[in-house]
């Protein structure tokens, strides 16, 4: 097909490619999982089944490109990834980026699906998972810092609020209405002691996975620790 007098349209293609030195956060999110996870039977809060799924692929992931990777963080339906300022992946190209990375992980959690969910959870045609992706550039160390901050306190927050909605409704009979109400305006504080003084859960012994989310270093090792703490360790030498 070389040189015929068509070729002129790929001159139409424009490549986005993320500034140069810059860090590089690929996003990816499951497609309406509120909808997935009640389809495919998900334990609620959280269904530890689906999250160490998603642990895989992100592990799979990170082991791929393990040569650009910083790390990566990953909780609920999303896992961002964490790329070197001198990445020159796919020469920074935004739409390669985000549709590499969301196809890999897309198909790897198709594949890896029936390793976790017992065959009467097997996917079917009509609802198969999505997942979308971004991709974001940020100046400097201090700004991933922040940016990695933000995903975890989301993680506390909504963890805090799904373990004491649940505990409401599945330990103390209240109708989703009842536990919506009772938590409505209030602080991390009054959930701590909604949970202790009414569900009998100590918030501080739920599994770590849970309330810390996962974070996966370039060796593929997965980790449920403080990340803010974790920072200048993950980040030395980058
Ligand atoms: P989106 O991302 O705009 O397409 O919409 P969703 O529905 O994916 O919303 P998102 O990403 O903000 O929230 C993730 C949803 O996935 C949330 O409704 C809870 C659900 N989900 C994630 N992990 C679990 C789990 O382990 N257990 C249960 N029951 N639900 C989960
Ligand atoms: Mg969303
Ligand atoms: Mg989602
Ligand atoms: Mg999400
Ligand atoms: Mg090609």
């Amino acid at each position: 097909m070389a040189n015929s007098r068509f070729e002129y349209v790929k001159k139409f293609e424009t490549h986005m490619t993320v500034l140069p030195e810059t860090y590089i956060v690929i996003r990816i999110d499951g497609k309406n999982f509120h909808e997935f996870s009640n389809i495919y039977k998900f334990d609620k809060p959280n269904d530890i089944r689906a999250i160490n799924l998603m642990n895989a692929c992100a592990k799979n992931l990170v082991l791929k490109y393990k040569s650009e990777m910083i790390c990566a963080y990953g909780e609920s339906d999303e896992y961002s990834f964490i790329l070197r300022k001198d990445s020159q992946l796919y020469n920074r190209r935004a739409d390669k980026l985000t549709s590499i990375f969301v196809s890999f992980f897309t198909s790897q959690y198709v594949f890896l699906w029936n390793k976790f969910f017992p065959i009467e959870n097997s996917l079917n045609l009509k609802n198969l998972p999505m997942f979308d992706s971004r991709c974001v550039n940020y100046p400097n160390l201090d700004i991933i810092k922040d940016y990695l901050t933000w995903r975890f306190v989301d993680t506390h927050i909504n963890n805090l609020y799904n373990t004491s909605f649940w505990a409401l409704v599945l330990k103390c009979g209240m109708t989703t209405r009842e536990a919506e109400q009772k938590l409505n305006g209030t602080f991390s504080k009054d959930k701590n002691e909604i949970l202790f003084s009414q569900c009998n859960i100590n918030y501080n012994d739920e599994p770590e996975i849970f309330k810390k989310g996962s974070l996966i270093n370039k060796k593929g090792e997965i980790m449920h620790v403080d990340v803010v703490n974790q920072i200048n360790e993950i980040f030395q030498g980058f």
